[in-house]
């Protein structure tokens, strides 16, 4: 199979009404990091598409998943915050359920939410990273076979849990075939996206990478779910990773009552269907990569060291469409063991450990992961670091002179 292949059809509608409404041109995988300033790396188109019919926003190529997932460098344990969220989750739907009945996570990827609760039911984790965890867990793609495997070998699934999964799969039909095959006849699916909404309103287009094939709002949600018999039972709004929406799921036909009058409230559709919406993102690469350009240089003009802080995929995406290399930005602080001494893909800044790093020695840190802000701030505040932070979104928050 080659690495990445061209889709021309709609993943919700099926419709071929796509239309490019952004292009940040061919980037290396932005989990893909290097281990030489010198690497070469296979880059790969980013060409983000709308379907006029549905309104679904997905990217037009799709990469091989093994090369995406397959030595995956992201933990959710990274985040204490994260881990929070996705364990009140958890226990929330533990307290449905029986002692002898199956949770099972789409996505569980160390398992560390998994693990939270049980003791109290039975928990199985499904990735293909194949990350050590303490929970059991199948590593494999979840799809109709291994859906079955599961239902073999445990059962049916009485809770499904897939948060920041949906828009990581092509083949959206094959997942909902087996949640169809797996859940039981009254079992919940709970799954948590990004939401497009907010992807708009914040021009959040670092979350665009090969990774995320869809941005998801209700209406294309819809359409899939009432295509495998599901019925949409409650949408909520969550802040985390830049604005997300959580849709709790059962089998039936309809929706959520309320449902009108929340889309009312969220989603203007006709808005999110229209092209001219998305220009906003373009003038936003430009903005952003111009006040972070010259946020770096006037910093080196006046020899005030900065380091960044936080190397997620977002970063990747931003440093390789502002074309921010080495020689203005070197060096980045992350707590992810797996990501540290290696190098951001792309553009080869070096990431390093948080014990590794003298923070006197410099003047200014700059955060990249701005949905993590205040947990890596108190943080560098903890290490006793009087500097000034900013963030890649707002490089001249602060003045640009050590406080
Ligand atoms: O969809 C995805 C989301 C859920 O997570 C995946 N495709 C990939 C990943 O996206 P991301 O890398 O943008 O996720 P985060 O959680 O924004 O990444 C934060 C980065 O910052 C991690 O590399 C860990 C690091 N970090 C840190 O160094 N110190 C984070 C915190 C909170 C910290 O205190």
């Amino acid at each position: 199979m080659s690495n990445v292949h061209e889709r021309t059809t709609c993943r919700a509608c099926q419709s071929i009404e796509l239309v490019e409404i952004l292009n940040l041109g061919d980037q290396p995988p932005a989990n893909a990091y290097v281990d030489s300033i010198n690497a070469t790396e296979q880059k790969y188109p980013l060409s983000l598409r709308l379907c006029r019919k549905c309104g679904m926003v997905q990217l037009g190529h799709v990469v091989d998943p093994s090369l995406l997932f397959s030595n995956y460098s992201f933990r959710t344990g990274s985040s204490r915050r994260m881990v929070e969220h996705f364990s009140r989750l958890m226990s929330s739907l533990a307290d449905e359920m029986q002692p002898t009945q199956l949770l099972v996570e789409i996505g569980a990827n160390d398992g560390v939410a998994l693990d939270t609760v049980s003791h109290r039911v039975r928990v199985l984790g499904v990735d293909p990273a194949g990350i050590p965890s303490s929970v059991p867990m199948v590593n494999l793609p979840f799809n109709c076979t291994t859906a079955g495997k599961i239902q073999f070998e445990h059962g049916k699934a009485d809770a499904i849990v897939a948060c920041n999964v949906l828009g990581h799969i092509d083949n959206l039909d094959e997942f909902f075939i087996g949640i169809d095959l797996l859940l039981s006849d009254k079992g919940v699916l709970v799954f948590e996206v990004p939401y497009l909404g907010e992807f708009i309103d914040r021009c959040e287009w670092d979350q665009i990478y090969h990774e995320h094939l869809s941005y998801f709002s209700i209406r294309p949600i819809l359409i899939l779910l009432e295509r495998y018999g599901l019925r949409l039972d409650r949408v909520d709004r969550h802040e985390v990773h830049g604005g997300s929406i959580r849709c709790r799921v059962s089998r039936g036909s309809g929706h959520w009552d309320n449902l009108d009058r929340w889309l009312e409230a969220n989603e203007d559709w006709r808005r999110h269907t229209l092209p001219s919406t998305y220009a906003r993102l373009e003038r936003s690469v430009r903005i952003v990569g111009g006040n972070i350009r010259s946020a770096l240089l006037q910093l080196q003009e006046e020899v005030q060291p900065v380091i960044g802080y936080g190397a997620p995929a977002k970063a990747t995406v931003l440093l390789n469409a502002c074309n921010i290399g080495t020689d203005l930005l070197d060096k980045i602080i992350d707590c992810t063991p797996q990501k540290q001494g290696r190098r951001v893909p792309g553009t080869h800044q070096e990431i390093v450990s948080p014990e590794s790093v003298d923070l006197s020695r410099y003047n200014f840190v700059m955060i990249f992961p701005e949905n993590h802000y205040e947990e890596i701030e108190s943080k560098i505040r903890a290490s006793g670091f009087t500097g000034s932070i900013i963030t890649s979104r707002k490089p001249f928050a602060r003045s640009l002179v050590k406080v």
